[in-house]
């Protein structure tokens, strides 16, 4: 179905479906009702509720990257984001993003740049070669709050590979789509959203490319239908809604950077002892969770990440 462009509005507080009514129905629907109900209310449903996006993966493998730590809610995960297209308050992603990105142009990929199989691809054939894993992260947000989020998705070295980056190809940039028509129009940043990571963090079997959560597509507000997970760092560098992926030779300036090249820099690994210029980053708060509790070095991934950086200064390179 078809959902109306999002005209920018926010919605009034009475518009809004509360998450758990709105998961009951979805239930209810599934079970057969939906048939019955279709024809009569089917539009005042797809104007109140977010339409989860089918199917759901039931035989996902378990990666041995996943971690065993307790999920964030699926409503926290949905419901608490950062997607500033969509609007900077946390609740605005998931207001703003219903129906995208299916109210916007046919999803399209490009990889280009320095390498010998560059490409655009359509979104189905784009992940069709690769066979998706659920994986369990941490996710910490550089304002000092965290989750952890069952990703369903591949790494990103599988694509690169395909793609053969010659010997120039030292970074890899990562493009978000901007639409004006339903995305925000004030410059928040400079659009469209841009990150970036060296070529040996993209190609670490830890960097992924995620399709969905809790064993759905994603939803717009998480970045659908695709978005890019660097566990080991600030949650900014995990850039959504990816619709260019460009091998290049120098250290691409990210969105983030632009913005604030003082507070935000290219590496922007988790790292308690380096503080942001306004705020401490010792601790963070694990949504869901009272007590704060210590940020791990490179967010818990030092086993996996600490060698690609054997040597460097990581207070210079923040
Ligand atoms: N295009 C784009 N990607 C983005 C952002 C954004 O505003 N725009 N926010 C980032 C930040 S600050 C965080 S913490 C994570 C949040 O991901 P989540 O909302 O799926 O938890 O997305 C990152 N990716
Ligand atoms: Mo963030």
């Amino acid at each position: 179905m078809n959902i109306k462009k999002n005209r920018w509005n926010e919605p009034a507080a009475s518009d809004i479906t509360d998450y758990d009514v709105y998961l009951k129905r979805r239930d209810f629907l599934a079970g057969g009702a939906a048939l019955a109900l279709g024809s009569v209310s089917g539009l005042a449903l797809a104007k109140e509720a977010p339409a989860i996006p089918s199917p759901t993966w039931t035989d996902l493998v378990s990666s041995n990257l996943s971690i065993d730590e307790k999920k964030t809610s699926f409503r926290d995960v949905t419901t608490y984001n950062n997607f500033y297209e969509f609007g900077t308050g946390k609740d605005s992603p998931a207001r703003n993003a219903v129906g995208f990105p299916d109210n916007s142009q046919p999803w399209k990929i490009v990889v280009e740049g320095e390498c010998d199989n560059p490409g655009s691809y359509g979104y189905d054939d784009f992940i069709k070669p690769y066979p998706l894993e659920e994986r369990i992260y941490r996710m910490r947000c550089v304002e000092g709050w965290s989750m952890v989020i069952p990703w369903v998705g591949f790494s990103l070295s599988d694509v690169l590979k395909q793609a053969k980056p010659n010997s120039k190809a030292k970074f890899v940039e990562f493009t978000t789509l901007y639409d004006p028509d339903i995305m925000i129009k004030r410059n928040v940043l400079d659009w469209p959203y841009t990150e970036g990571l060296r070529i040996d963090e993209a190609m670490n079997p830890l960097t992924m490319l995620a399709v969905g959560l809790y064993g759905q597509e994603l939803l717009g507000q998480n970045g659908a239908p695709i978005r890019l997970v660097v566990p080991w760092k600030y949650g900014f560098k995990s850039i959504k809604s990816i619709v260019g992926i460009r091998f290049v030779e120098e250290m691409p300036q990210s969105a983030w950077m632009k913005a604030g090249p003082t507070e935000y820099g290219f590496y922007s690994n988790v790292n308690p002892d380096v503080p942001h210029p306004r705020w401490s980053q010792s601790r963070e708060r694990r949504i869901g969770e009272l007590r704060k509790r210590k940020t791990l070095m490179f967010n818990g991934y030092a086993d996996h990440v600490a060698s690609l950086y054997e040597g460097m200064d990581l207070v210079k390179n923040f």
